[in-house]
């Protein structure tokens, strides 16, 4: 067995800083804690189950669906936030980060959920918020209540405007979401008055983290929340909390991919490419500190308290830092994510990620879908014209052809699967479920349709609520019929129950994958290439399993050996385009 890296890329090794040492010791015992190679499912809240009847999933629909995921054979459920909030960004924007919001329940019913979870052996991690409250926020309504100057400002980040009478904004930042990233207060008397930030919507201001009285809050919240006993936090926009000093003035460059705003773009060429620059409002140095202090908050903590950045970082090797052995446990592989399906891509990426997060003692993570990208049974179909969609809609280019989407993304799951380090899953992606393109405009409800005027549909086409069984109302998404985002009358087939136990379902297929990654440890395991295949073709051994992915147009030839598991039928020894294997000899 050889290594088969493609030659000409160089994968850059993890660039040191001298505050990045990393203690070779820690790396050499790599630990076998369970986050190490954990498969997370990804709940959100107001779609998976709503057990109140009023549209929108709830904690009591989640508590009563567990045993289904347990099934499936998950380590860990996270969940999108289910506190207080006016759901301007379904619930990203957060008006007390300790209760439940009503919508969702009570904190008597997390607790149940909590202990229905613990039961199973389900470990459960919740969702932070830090970049941003909400403007019905207590604290951002004692911020607009008091004076310019005052502690309850400092908070936040207001700043005056410019330009005589102050009318124009302090900077020229964009909103992730489109638009402005600033809106200007009213004084009491009727002036205008303040500026105040926001890097996502005018209700999400964002907070001031130089100001050591907002650290104090969320070091409490933490804890409100790991007392209650959860597994760890999901650490919304990890890259954004602090800001340049100054508030400079930043346009993104033109190609700047996925994150609006000015989040450096992804290239097919990962890893092999430099950095470039950093804007003001994302991975500042300073955001590092924040999570050492948490990491320290959480090491107290009996039990293997965990940590997953959301940070829109690139290259891989940057994106390390977030996970050094003081920080975060892990951070999402958005790089994976976004990258083509073809054979030098996907080998290049593996490579990439598993050099970056080892060279700090971290597990790689694999991520194909989430709440905010277009899901990748339709993602790995669009066309060159649109590769990665940035939310689809009736009239995007690139339109997906739904069964080479399904195709592909089962496949490329059986791929991810394989591989060692920890793996997240997005509800719904176990049915095979494709993005919903033909929501009706008057639906929608994601802040960057309204905020783009509709030039940029978002993301409510991955949040449609899940359908469970085939012939009931709402596919018995809700006890009542109605669910807050329209589902397609042809779901029926995705419904649980039309797949479970039915040979060739992709219910199925996640659920063998899922028992076999854990048989045969694949989770705490190795990549070894392998040679001799065409470029096109992504082969490796993992332990005793070998692993082979045909992303090309034509067929290849198999190894012998015991087939464990196939994303897609086989005929003969012949392995058809878009199909996975593991085989075990
Ligand atoms: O996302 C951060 C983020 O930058 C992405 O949302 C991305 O820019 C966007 O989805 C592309 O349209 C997190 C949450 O995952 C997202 O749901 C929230 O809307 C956002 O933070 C604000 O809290």
């Amino acid at each position: 067995m050889t290594l088969d890296n493609s030659p000409e890329i160089v994968v850059p090794a993890a660039d040191v800083e001298t505050d990045q040492i990393v203690d070779s010791k820690l790396i050499d015992t790599m630990g076998t804690e369970w986050w190490r190679s954990a498969v997370i499912y990804q709940i959100y809240p107001r779609s998976f189950a709503d057990d109140s009847g009023d549209g929108i999933g709830d904690l009591r629909g989640i508590t009563r669906r567990l045993p289904a995921l347990a099934q499936l054979g998950i380590d860990a459920i996270w969940l999108s936030p289910f506190y207080t909030s006016p759901q301007r960004d379904a619930g990203y924007d957060v008006a007390d980060y300790c209760d439940v919001d009503p919508l969702f329940g009570t904190l008597d019913d997390f607790a149940e959920l909590e202990a229905a979870a613990s039961a199973l052996g389900l470990k459960v991690i919740v969702d932070i918020v830090p970049n941003h409250t909400s403007s019905d926020h207590a604290w951002f309504q004692a911020a607009i209540a008091a004076a310019p100057g005052s502690e309850e400002r400092s908070r936040y980040i207001f700043r005056d405007g410019t330009g005589p009478g102050g009318d124009i904004a302090p900077n020229n930042w964009d909103s992730v979401f489109g638009g402005p990233a600033w809106t200007r207060t009213t004084n009491p008397d009727g002036t205008p008055g303040q500026w105040y930030l926001h890097l996502f919507d005018s209700t999400q201001p964002d907070l001031d983290w130089e100001n050591p009285w907002v650290r104090e809050q969320f070091r409490a919240i933490l804890r409100f929340w790991l007392d209650r006993g959860v597994d760890g936090f999901r650490v919304d926009v990890a890259h954004g909390m602090i800001k340049k000093a100054g508030l400079p003035d930043y346009t993104p460059p033109a190609d700047s991919g996925s994150m609006g705003g000015g989040t450096v773009g992804f290239e097919p060429e990962i890893g092999s490419h430099a950095e470039a620059p950093t804007p003001p409002y994302w991975a500042q140095d300073g955001v590092h500190d924040i999570y050492r202090d948490w990491r320290a908050i959480l090491d107290e903590y009996e039990g293997d308290r965990v940590m997953v950045a959301e940070a829109w970082v690139e290259p891989l090797t940057k994106l390390a830092r977030w996970v050094r052995p003081d920080e975060m446990h892990q951070a999402f592989n958005f790089s994976y994510l976004e990258s083509a399906w073809t054979g030098p891509t996907m080998r290049r990426v593996i490579d990439a990620s598993i050099d970056a997060f080892s060279g700090v003692g971290a597990p790689s993570t694999w991520v194909l879908s989430n709440h905010d990208v277009v899901r990748h049974a339709s993602r790995l179909a669009l066309t060159a014209e649109n590769p990665q969609g940035h939310g689809i809609g009736p009239k995007s280019p690139g339109q997906p052809v739904p069964a080479l989407g399904l195709r592909r993304a089962r496949s490329a799951t059986a791929l991810m699967l394989a591989l060692p380090g920890s793996a997240y899953l997005y509800q719904g992606e176990e049915l095979g479920l494709p993005e919903v393109i033909a929501l009706p405009d008057s639906a929608r409800e994601d802040p960057t349709w309204f905020r783009t005027n509709g030039e940029r549909y978002g993301r409510d086409g991955c949040r449609v609520p899940i359908p469970w069984e085939a012939t009931s109302p709402s596919y018995g998404f809700s006890t009542g019929a109605a669910s807050w985002l329209p589902q397609p009358g042809d779901w029926a087939p995705f419904a649980r129950d039309a797949q479970i136990g039915v040979a060739g379902s992709t219910l199925e297929l996640y659920t063998r994958a899922l028992a076999l990654r854990s048989e045969h440890n694949l989770g705490l395991g190795s990549v070894e290439w392998l040679d001799g295949y065409g470029d096109d073709v992504v082969a490796f051994r993992n332990g005793s399993v070998t692993v082979i992915a045909n992303t090309g147009e034509v067929a290849v030839e198999l190894p012998i050996g015991k087939m464990l598991l196939t994303s897609h039928e086989l005929h003969g020894a012949a392995l058809a385009p878009d199909t996975t294997v593991w085989i075990v000899d």
